[in-house]
């Protein structure tokens, strides 16, 4: 991986963007994700590499493109590993809701965990507390070893939670220790790697989301040098959705042994879920979020507000775009 790649990942999530933003409010979930889909495959064929697709849309044979295991970019260059989700919180998109944006993590080859699709209990917080906190206390442990570390109050701690059934627990305790709850629908890789920056009103992520998506949290936050845990999530009773409702503990647990986890308990440090020497992230705004704004569309430009993380030079770059459209007569700011 080298920085002319970084900078044209910029451009991926940039289109993949625009492509979904064009579907937002229009209670097309899945229209939006495939228009994602479409255009970020359709700019990453031309950045020479030899790209492959490690977590995606689903196995090649439930997804058409971006599946796990596809080659994408030119076939020539640099080996390298993609974790990609187009269009990261489809339902955001679809209500026109903040938090939706197309993002992808990248690597050197065999530098992303091939996660599988489940569930992950995750646990990310800012670097001052990186390695002070551990998923493995409890939720009440943890705020205070927070609020030690970050020199901030517990009651103004702010703590995204998905809002499921699966955290009501949590989410008293967390109240009952005085830190504030901050539940999301949808949407927890954004909230993890706001985690990563001061002054984005979020200190930690608690609780269960997907796995692939903890990858990609992963990713950004180990280029931060915050703090990101993960830990599979393959009780049903623990998970509590709908999606498992025909799977058991057991069955879960041989599914894991297939694809060759054996240790299912372990806890994946942020530097094992992406473990490259080289490791990027890049995200780009669908809708307005927490990091930057969603995509604008203007008469004679459309407007794309991105991160890149990079580790290759340890920097975070917030990048706005003017796309300028061709016989354009004006791109002020207004
Ligand atoms: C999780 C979360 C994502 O979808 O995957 C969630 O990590 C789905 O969780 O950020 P449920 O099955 O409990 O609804 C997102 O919110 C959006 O992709
Ligand atoms: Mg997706
Ligand atoms: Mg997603």
């Amino acid at each position: 991986m080298d920085r002319t790649l970084i900078q044209e990942l910029l451009e991926v999530v940039e289109q993949a963007a625009i492509a979904s933003a064009r579907l937002t409010g229009l209670g097309q979930k899945d229209e939006a994700d495939a228009a994602a889909v479409e255009a970020m495959r359709q700019r990453m064929s031309s950045i020479q590499m030899q790209g492959r697709i490690v977590i995606g849309e689903g196995e090649r044979d439930e997804a058409p493109m971006l599946y796990i295991g596809e080659e994408v970019g030119s076939g020539t260059g640099p080996g390298v590993d993609f974790a990609v989700d187009p269009c990261e919180g489809t339902n955001l998109c679809a209500n026109a809701q903040d938090g939706s944006m197309a993002v992808l993590a990248a690597s050197d080859r065999g530098g992303l965990f091939n996660a599988p699709d489940f569930y992950m209990k995750k646990l990310a917080v800012p670097p001052a507390a990186k390695g002070k906190v551990d998923i493995r206390k409890s939720a009440t442990e943890n705020i205070k070893i927070l609020s030690d570390c970050l020199g901030i109050a517990i009651s103004d701690l702010v703590i995204v939670v998905m809002d499921r059934a699966r955290h009501k627990g949590l989410i008293s305790e967390i109240r009952g220790l005085g830190a504030r709850v901050k539940p999301i629908s949808d949407g927890d890789v954004q909230a993890a790697i706001a985690c990563g920056f001061a002054g984005t009103g979020t200190h930690c992520l608690m609780g269960i989301g997907a796995a692939p998506e903890g990858v990609i949290s992963a990713a950004a936050l180990r280029c931060l040098g915050a703090h990101f845990q993960g830990q599979l999530v393959y009780d049903p009773a623990v998970a509590m959705t709908s999606e498992w409702a025909d799977y058991t503990k057991e069955g879960n647990i041989a599914r894991l042994n297939e694809m060759g986890i054996i240790d299912i308990d372990k806890v994946y440090e942020a530097e094992e879920l992406a473990s490259g020497a080289n490791v990027a992230f890049a995200g780009s705004g669908i809708t307005n979020g927490l990091l930057f704004k969603g995509v604008q569309f203007e008469r004679d430009c459309t407007r794309t507000s991105s991160l890149v993380i990079s580790s290759l030079d340890k920097s975070a770059r917030f990048t706005d775009t003017i796309h300028i459209k061709d016989n354009a007569q004006s791109i002020m700011l207004r």
